[in-house]
């Protein structure tokens, strides 16, 4: 693979950034084995039909096979770990005044890679909530019953994520927006930015003047329009971004400071 060059325009927009807002996807996990949606042979889409997964009429159809699924899903995020893309953003957060982490991800990642200020937009597969009255539900007892009940009122619990045709999280939602419509550098990574409204955020960064870099091995719809397209997996692209950013600096300033 070819070095990664990054523009010195960027690097100073990065070490003048007051507030670094990024959007993350399932490319970002993919290097810790967490399997995307859309990539040809390895996607989830490639196997499983969304349709029957991954909406509230599935659920509502089936909801033994739903629950499974995550269950499934919810194992396999548990014996992955982090990988240096996660890590690069949680060292990026220590390095600027504002930092804002958008995740479409639902596998918890971020956090265990030390990030903080995590918007999760598409939920998180380690809660579930009451499939009838919309509640998050803390506990529920595993009494062999697929899927589990509502302790409160007894319905079906299904998985705390977002699907196909339901509302993002309101609060969530104007955080993301805030966050594109206000930081100096935004960062869309590892996402096809085909499912909106996520895929919108980095074109609403771009029109409210901030520098944004997409970080993707493939080209999306929005890479015509990145001010910076980085071609490389995350979990390389990354770690040199912080390094060019910032990393030097501190090396030089550790030096002066001892010399
Ligand atoms: C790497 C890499 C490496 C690989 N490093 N990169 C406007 C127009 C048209 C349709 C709509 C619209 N507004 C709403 C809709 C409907 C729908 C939608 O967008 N549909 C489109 C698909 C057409 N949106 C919704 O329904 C949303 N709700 C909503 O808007 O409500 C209001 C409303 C409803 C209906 C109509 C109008 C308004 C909800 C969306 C919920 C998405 N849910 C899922 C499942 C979550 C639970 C689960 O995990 O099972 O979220 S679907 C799936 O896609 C998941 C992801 O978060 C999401 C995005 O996928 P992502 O992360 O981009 O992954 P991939 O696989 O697509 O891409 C991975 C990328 O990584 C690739 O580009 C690789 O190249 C790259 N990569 N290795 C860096 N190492």
């Amino acid at each position: 693979m070819a070095p990664i060059e990054i523009p010195n325009a960027v690097i100073d927009a990065l070490r003048h950034a007051r507030h670094i807002a990024v959007l993350t996807g399932a490319g970002v996990s993919a290097e810790s084995g967490v399997p995307t949606f859309r990539d040809a042979q390895t996607g989830l889409w490639s196997k499983f039909n969304p349709q029957e997964l991954a909406t509230r009429e599935a659920f509502a159809r089936n909801p033994k096979v739903v629950w499974e699924w995550y269950a499934y899903r919810r194992a396999r995020v548990e014996h992955v770990a982090p990988n240096a893309g996660h890590y690069a953003l949680a060292e990026m957060e220590k390095r600027v005044a504002q930092f804002t982490l958008i995740t479409q991800n639902i596998d918890g990642l971020h956090e265990r890679a030390g990030s903080r200020n995590i918007i999760e937009l598409h939920g998180n597969i380690r809660r579930a909530k009451c499939f009838a009255e919309d509640v998050p539900v803390a506990r529920w007892i595993d009494d062999g019953q697929i899927p589990p009940r509502c302790p409160r009122c007894g319905a079906y619990l299904r998985p705390d994520v977002v699907w196909f045709g339901e509302m993002l999280p309101p609060s969530a939602l104007d955080a993301a927006f805030r966050a594109a419509q206000t930081c100096d550098v935004f960062f869309s990574i590892g996402t096809s930015g085909v499912v909106e409204p996520a895929a919108s955020l980095p074109f609403l960064a771009l029109r409210n003047g901030a520098v944004v870099i997409e970080v993707n091995p493939d080209a999306t719809p929005f890479s015509a329009s990145a001010t910076l397209h980085l071609a490389a997996p995350s979990g390389i692209a990354l770690p040199r971004v912080v390094e060019c950013a910032w990393t030097a600096d501190v090396r030089w300033n550790t030096a002066r400071e001892s010399g």
